[in-house]
């Protein structure tokens, strides 16, 4: 399945090329990036000026976990406050009694393609192009760089990877995911002196590895995620028991960002369902405590505003800080999400986090919902100090998913019809761009003038990353309606990443300017959720079968990652 538009983006010149002489405008300075967590503060591997290498340094088997990293100095962090080294995290694994159990669904995912219709058709052979320049050019690194033909580090752990395997085994990929898992079990190792961002680190690797185990029955990946969460435990030592942000995974040192001895408050609060789980299938206690210690905590604190929460907790006081900023994107969103997804994981008693949850939507639509002029589409703002703001991140895209599950799990009826108007705004912040792709921010036109467009750009907010919120919540919206508007939707926007995103040479990259459909402005760079998140949700929005992976077994992490509905004791 050929895409309908050809590829526009350059085809990549040679790896030495000189980013300014590429096609596509000035060279772009690195631009930054409205992640749900902070901004990318992680060290590189100290041999790192590996970053940036050319396609010979990133040949295949020429993984992270190379030689250079075992028995690597000490190293002290640098930014503020630290936790001594502990011992503990490389304490032999614990096992659970008796021998883990894989999900008993896993059996149902048809792998024989001849069962995919032609639309999942075209998200595999998309997922292939992605596969095959991260194969060429970035195997075992964390992202890829299609234009360069060459990777990006961040933690060092073959980040898309680890963040696709379940993608593949999704997707019937067999051969593929059997050389990924070739290489998690030889290349991937975690005692290597590299900071990980917690959350980022936990949605994407234990989550991923999780996943994996789940899906495929394969004890490696429940061996590894147990080493991985053993080694993130020392962030929860903190005066209040609220994580730092940042952990050394090889020293066991925990921090927050040089700056603050904050974290973000969905961060600390989109950790649970994976430490649950581990927990659950290790047999070992701790991991599920830690979380669940955070959680009550939050749960007790005041500064909230009808359920809503403020984006930064301290980490010595365990007090909400910046009080009076109120927001469904980043720093506070997947707290929400989380909340609704406990209770779901839990096999819904744990009626704290479904009340929780409850008064957070009547919150929103309190506090932040707008409608926009001339369509009436119904958007979720951002409230300051009182002050109303109708600028909506995409990231907020993943609410009416969350929304529509929730009332599926027999939340009020309501809820679904908030999610129904939410799909339409977040289609349309798709729809109304030249390039048919969401900004990372929208402004709505509050104003009845002649010809203004209910969705507006502003410069700095008009790249797209490939995230994956929409997609996501058509997703849910088809799987709870069955109405095709929901699937043709989401054509519509595989169709623009394959027009305006696609790399000729292997990968997708995102891009600076979503309304400049000859020059969408490539930044080089594809994001490790566009394969573990986006391209997933794409090939199950476009299955018929409500059977492949169930939303009454699983549900699904906030990077897509799925994981058992737990059965009742
Ligand atoms: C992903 O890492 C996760 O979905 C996270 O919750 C938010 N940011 C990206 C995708 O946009």
């Amino acid at each position: 399945v050929r895409p309908a538009n050809p590829p526009i983006l350059p085809a990549p010149r040679k790896a030495e090329a000189k980013p300014e002489t590429l096609p596509g405008g000035p060279p772009q300075r690195p631009q930054r990036h409205f992640r749900r967590g902070p901004p990318k503060l992680q060290m590189r591997a100290p041999e790192s000026d590996a970053k940036d290498r050319g396609q010979d340094a990133a040949a295949p088997g020429a993984g992270a976990g190379g030689a250079g990293w075992e028995g690597a100095a000490q190293r002290t962090s640098w930014r503020g406050a630290a936790t001594e080294p502990e011992q503990g995290t490389r304490d032999p694994l614990r096992k659970a009694e008796g021998t883990p159990k894989p999900s008993p669904q896993a059996a149902r995912i048809p792998q024989d393609p001849a069962q995919q219709n032609e639309r999942q058709q075209a998200v595999v052979e998309a997922f292939r192009h992605a596969w095959a320049g991260y194969h060429k050019f970035a195997w075992g690194h964390d992202e890829l760089k299609p234009v360069s033909r060459s990777f990006a580090e961040w933690f060092g752990l073959g980040l898309t990877l680890i963040d696709s395997l379940d993608t593949m085994w999704i997707l019937g990929l067999k051969k593929e995911f059997a050389e990924a898992r070739e290489w998690v079990s030889e290349k991937l190792w975690f005692q290597k002196n590299v900071d990980v961002n917690l959350f980022e680190s936990t949605i994407r690797i234990l989550g991923g590895l999780l996943s994996a185990f789940h899906l495929s029955g394969d004890d490696l990946f429940l061996e590894k995620a147990e080493d991985f969460g053993n080694r993130l435990m020392p962030a929860f030592q903190t005066p209040s028991k609220i994580p730092y942000s940042d952990v050394n995974i090889g020293t066991g040192v925990a921090h927050p960002p040089r700056w603050t001895s904050d974290s973000t408050v969905a961060e600390v609060t989109s950790i649970q369902l994976e430490f649950r789980e581990l927990s659950r299938l290790t047999g070992n206690k701790k991991f599920q405590e830690a979380v669940e210690q955070v959680a009550r905590h939050v749960h007790s604190l005041s500064g909230k505003k009808d359920g809503l929460v403020p984006m930064f907790i301290n980490t010595n006081s365990g007090l909400f800080t910046h009080l009076g900023v109120f927001t469904l994107g980043a720093r506070a969103d997947s707290y929400y999400e989380y909340l609704l997804k406990q209770w779901i994981q839990g096999g819904k008693t744990e009626t704290q986090l479904r009340d929780d949850y409850l008064e957070a939507v009547e919150g929103i639509r309190r506090h932040l919902l707008g409608r926009s002029e001339p369509r009436k589409l119904t958007f979720v703002g951002e409230l300051a100090h009182g002050h109303f703001s109708a600028k909506m991140d995409h990231l907020v895209c993943f609410l009416p998913g969350t929304l529509a599950l929730g009332a599926h799990h027999g939340l009020p009826a309501d809820h679904m019809e908030l999610a129904r108007a939410l799909m339409d705004t977040c289609y349309q912040m798709n729809r109304q761009m030249e390039t048919g792709l969401s900004p990372e921010i929208a402004h709505f036109n509050l104003y009845s003038q002649k010809a203004a467009k209910d969705v507006q750009v502003k410069p700095a907010d008009r790249h797209n990353l490939l995230r994956p919120e929409t997609v996501e919540s058509l997703f849910y919206l088809y799987r709870f309606t069955g109405e095709r508007k929901y699937q043709d939707w989401g054509w519509e926007i595989l169709q623009s990443f394959n027009a305006y995103t696609r790399v000729p040479s292997g990968g997708y990259s995102s891009i600076g300017n979503v309304q400049d459909a000859r020059n969408p402005q490539p930044r080089d760079k594809m994001e490790s959720f566009f394969l573990g998140e986006t391209l997933k949700y794409l090939y199950l929005l476009f299955s018929d079968d409500p059977d492949l992976l169930s939303l009454d077994a699983y549900v699904f992490n906030t990077e897509a990652h799925p994981l058992p509905i737990w059965a009742p004791a």
